[in-house]
């Protein structure tokens, strides 16, 4: 059964007033789900439908801004000196906030390094996104509270934490489900195959969303598969679907529908959504060594944002004053993000030693320990030297 035929099945297509569902041409590739063009034209597909309000898109198009805003902040903030290092999310908001705000407040969240658009809509402070990117802490924000789990770096090793959390989730009872997040890198780790045998056999309420943006760092998709990635879910059997990762509605209607999936006890759904990493893999990397301009350029006309507020201006479901403030807005958290890194206190170097081990460890006693003792020796050298 495909997700497509279990959504169709479930829940008949309301013909929305507001929209005229019904008029609308359909999109030209039903391979791919979108619901919104690159020109901004709303289409149809057969499977999936959407009906939002005006200040919901709106509301769509400012998680969007902001994100993009924060992430350009960042950017710039490493160029200064302030950060080691960012991983940019730029071209893949409509992915990110598509899918985060399908989410509901009990489902869970195990991120990669790059989702800084998700955390957003998890309500996770972003200036706490930068603290281990600064170096001032292993994390930065307690991920019980948001339910959105701190950033992984080993590639594709937090789908096995989703698949054994969405299986406890299950034993619980609970109706929440857990969403995973991967790149078409990871897609080729043995951690992410074992992840699909396990919660499709344990039927684990789990949607794995793969933002395939073309490139992990240097490496291109064709070295990762040599079929679409969403048909590797076929072999595993569960569904997979293609999104158009730069279309908001399309990535919104598709999670939520896999997220229903997962809660009705249908288990697991790949969700491949199909996008570009506009920017360098992280600020450490200079991706003109390897990708040509003219495809950047393709994908830039192809950009989520712009897209929505052609929608939007056309529509007339935002006006000139919309956004002029959310221009102001934006200005407003670039300074907020500004200033609250600037302020970060640095750590107290033992700290290095805290949050390894709950009850504790003889080994990191040992290791802290030496570096204690490493630490006052420096102290005896400024005695010395008087
Ligand atoms: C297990 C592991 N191997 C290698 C790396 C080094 N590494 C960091 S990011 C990356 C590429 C990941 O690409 P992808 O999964 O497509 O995610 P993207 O960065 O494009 O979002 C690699 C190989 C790592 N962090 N972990
Ligand atoms: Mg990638």
């Amino acid at each position: 059964m495909t997700v497509e035929s279990t959504a169709a099945a479930r829940k008949p297509r309301r013909a929305s007033k507001r929209t005229s569902a019904a008029k609308k041409p359909q999109s030209a590739d039903p391979q791919l789900v979108q619901l919104l063009t690159p020109e901004g034209e709303r289409v149809e597909h057969p499977d999936y439908s959407i009906d939002l309000s005006a200040e919901e898109l709106r509301g769509l198009y400012r998680d969007m801004v902001l994100t993009r805003r924060f992430d350009a902040e960042a950017t710039a903030l490493q160029r200064q000196g302030e950060l080691g290092l960012w991983a940019s999310l730029l071209g893949q908001e409509a992915a990110q906030i598509g899918s985060g705000r399908a989410l509901r407040d009990d489902d869970y969240v195990f991120p990669t390094y790059r989702e800084h658009g998700v955390a957003w809509c998890r309500g996770v402070d972003p200036t706490n996104l930068l603290g281990m990117f600064r170096g001032v802490n292993h994390g930065g924000w307690d991920p019980n509270s948001n339910n959105f789990h701190l950033y992984t770096i080993v590639i594709g090793s937090q789908t096995l934490h989703a698949t054994g959390y969405a299986m406890g989730v299950a034993k619980d009872g609970a109706d929440s489900a857990v969403i995973a997040y991967f790149g078409d890198g990871a897609s080729s780790q043995g951690d992410v195959a074992e992840s699909f045998t396990f919660s499709a056999v344990y039927n684990a309420p789990v949607v794995f969303f793969c933002q395939n943006n073309q490139w992990a760092i240097s490496e291109p998709t064709e070295r990762q598969t040599r079929v679409p990635l969403y048909q590797r879910a076929q072999g595993f059997g569960f569904p997979g679907v293609r999104v158009d990762g730069n279309d908001v509605l399309a990535c919104l209607a598709v999670t939520r529908s896999a997220l229903e999936r997962a809660r009705r006890g249908e288990g697991p759904t790949l969700v491949e959504a199909f996008t570009y990493r506009m920017g360098a893999h992280t600020t450490s990397d200079d991706p003109t060594k390897y990708r040509a301009d003219e495809e950047r350029a393709a994908w830039e006309a192809k950009d989520p944002i712009l897209r929505l507020r052609t929608y939007l201006e056309k529509s007339g479901h935002a006006d000139e004053a919309f956004f002029t403030a959310l221009d102001e807005e934006s200005e407003t958290l670039g300074k907020r993000v500004r200033e609250a890194v600037r302020a970060m206190p640095d750590p107290e170097p033992m700290a290095l030693f805290e949050h390894a081990y709950a009850d504790g460890n003889s080994l990191v006693d040992e290791e802290r320990a030496q570096f204690a003792a490493y630490q006052a020796s420096f102290a005896d050298s400024a005695e010395e030297g008087k």
